[in-house]
């Protein structure tokens, strides 16, 4: 049986609506999973949201809600805004259900077995937002070291995971599997923390300080540690112990795509649940990094959230996705400002792009009514522009197996402008008022027309929306794959365009201002 693709975004917790983090996050995957459809492999590209934990019972609390009611107003938001950023996953689970919960009982009972869980006591510092616990001497001046905020001194009793049992083996895994963390700066953070011993996992809460949670087996006074739950969501999507086909079609999963917040989660936890459990590791996790404002992680917590479905009334989706694509390398951090937004909008869709297929569809329409002529052969004419289409598609494939939308998108970019230089340098208008030179106006515009095309095509997974009008406005089908990609003259000569409208329309000025 063939393996699919499967790819997971976080579950991303139900205390507040999304905002420009989790959108991020969710777009790579989209575009990843994009990209491998388009290339004709099975995909299956997992989304969702993790419910349980102190965080949402507390906010619940503040809401006058029970915790079940306040999250049902909250998925929806999500759901909505993966829905207008064009988010095409194909499933999406919630650490509420019961396919869910049955899976989490069903691993602790087996670990149980295994004798990787054990009761013991947890004196020490508790952070609420993070929901974790530190020592005295982790703490980063009285504080929590990573969020930086106030802690609880507790002690209490609570079932714990032996991960010091496989830390010599995560080790050696690691160092086997060079392409398991990525990229490779994340990869030596996460041998250097293991390089000191692993403490054992608090895997438990008591149910008289954390009501909201899944019932731990065999404890009526614990529930599970919401990490614990929720990582455990990968394996229930994908049919473990329900549905053994499905599961071995999944399997381990291809790629984790997480924030850098959460890799220690998803390159050291997991893997160890998973050895206990005995199923294969997950092939990669890729960790992406932050992106801020004025300096600041833009986060939940902290209050300065940028939220998408403003920017995306003001600019469009595509904007927003090529935006956040472009504007970091994957990895690291990135600053959010709506004027850097402003100017990739003006510079790079508006100027570049949307004035070229304009253009070119304005040419077309006064030279050749709106037909395609045909193309004539010459060379000199068309061969920059052809042998140049030829070579971008190779290039972004390359970025792509190195997880690295920026530079496909620049490699895409850079055809853009060579196709409206190759505008400026053929002046079909000077070639139109000489009918001697007819046949080299034919050859100008085929070319033209062939390099929208693949523009069209190239674009499908990064900027959908976009990829869609532009093929609309040619009259080609919506669906293409990427053996479109990389062929020249699928344009049929004699065939009739559609009308073009600007496809990122500028604001119109304020004739006050
Ligand atoms: O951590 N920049 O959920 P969460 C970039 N429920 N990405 C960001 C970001 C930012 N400023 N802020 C958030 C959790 N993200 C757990 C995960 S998984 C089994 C459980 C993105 O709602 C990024 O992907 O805090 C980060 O890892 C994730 O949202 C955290 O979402």
């Amino acid at each position: 049986m063939n393996k699919t693709y499967y790819l997971t975004t976080p579950l991303y917790y139900v205390n507040d609506k999304p905002h420009i983090g989790h959108s991020y996050t969710n777009i790579l995957c989209d575009t990843f999973s994009r990209f491998r459809r388009f290339k004709g492999e099975a995909v299956y590209f997992l989304t969702g949201t993790d419910e349980h934990g102190g965080k949402i019972e507390k906010i619940a609390k503040e809401k006058g809600q029970t915790p079940e009611a306040y999250v049902e107003t909250i998925v929806p938001r999500f759901k909505d805004l993966w829905k207008q950023l064009g988010i095409e996953y194909d499933d999406f689970i919630r650490t509420t259900e019961e396919r869910h919960k049955r899976v989490v009982g069903k691993v602790l009972i087996h670990l149980q077995a295994k004798g990787d869980i054990y009761k013991g006591s947890y004196k020490g510092w508790y952070c609420t937002p993070c929901e974790s616990f530190w020592t005295a001497l982790q703490l980063a001046e009285g504080k929590c070291p990573d969020c930086k905020r106030a802690v609880q001194k507790i002690e209490e009793d609570n079932f714990f995971f032996k991960l010091s049992n496989y830390q010599p083996w995560l080790v050696n895994h690691i160092k086997a599997n060079p392409d398991f963390v990525h990229p490779a700066s994340r990869k030596k953070e996460i041998l250097s923390f293991l390089e000191n011993p692993l403490e054992d996992l608090c895997i438990s809460r008591p149910k008289n300080r954390l009501g909201w949670g899944i019932p731990f087996p065999g404890s009526s006074d614990h529930v599970v540690y919401v990490w614990f739950d929720a990582l455990i969501n990968y394996i229930s999507a994908a049919g473990y112990g329900a549905d053994d086909g499905k599961f071995s079609r999944l399997w381990p999963a291809d790629l984790h795509v997480v924030g850098k917040d959460i890799l220690r989660q998803h390159a050291v936890y997991w893997p160890i649940m998973l050895k206990s459990l005995d199923l294969a590791i997950p092939r990669k996790v890729l960790a992406h990094g932050w992106w801020t404002m004025e300096g600041a992680k833009v986060s939940k917590s902290l209050g300065n959230i940028v939220d998408p479905v403003e920017v995306i009334a003001e600019y469009g989706v595509d904007a927003y996705r090529y935006f956040l694509l472009h504007e970091v390398t994957l990895g690291f951090d990135g600053s959010y400002s709506e004027e850097a937004l402003l100017e990739r909008f003006t510079n790079d869709l508006a100027n570049d792009l949307g004035n070229l297929v304009h253009r070119v569809f304005g040419m077309l329409g006064k030279y050749f009514e709106e037909k395609i002529p045909s193309p004539v052969e010459k060379d000199g004419i068309r061969n920059s522009l052809r042998k140049e289409s030829l070579s971008v598609w190779p290039k972004v494939e390359a970025a792509m197996e190195e997880f690295d939308p920026r530079s496909a998108l620049e490699a895409i970019w850079a055809f853009i402008r060579n196709s409206n230089k190759f505008v400026e340098d053929s002046k079909p208008w000077v070639l139109a008022k000489d009918p001697g030179k007819r046949g080299d106006l034919a050859a100008v515009m085929y070319t033209l027309f062939e390099s929208l095309r693949l523009i069209a095509v190239f674009l499908h997974p990064f900027l959908p929306e976009t990829s869609v009008k532009i093929l609309k406005e040619l009259n080609l089908p919506e669906m293409v794959s990427s053996t479109q990609a990389s062929v020249w003259g699928l344009l049929e000569p004699g065939a009739s365009v559609g009308k073009s409208e600007p496809l990122f329309p500028k604001e119109e000025e304020d004739p006050g201002a």
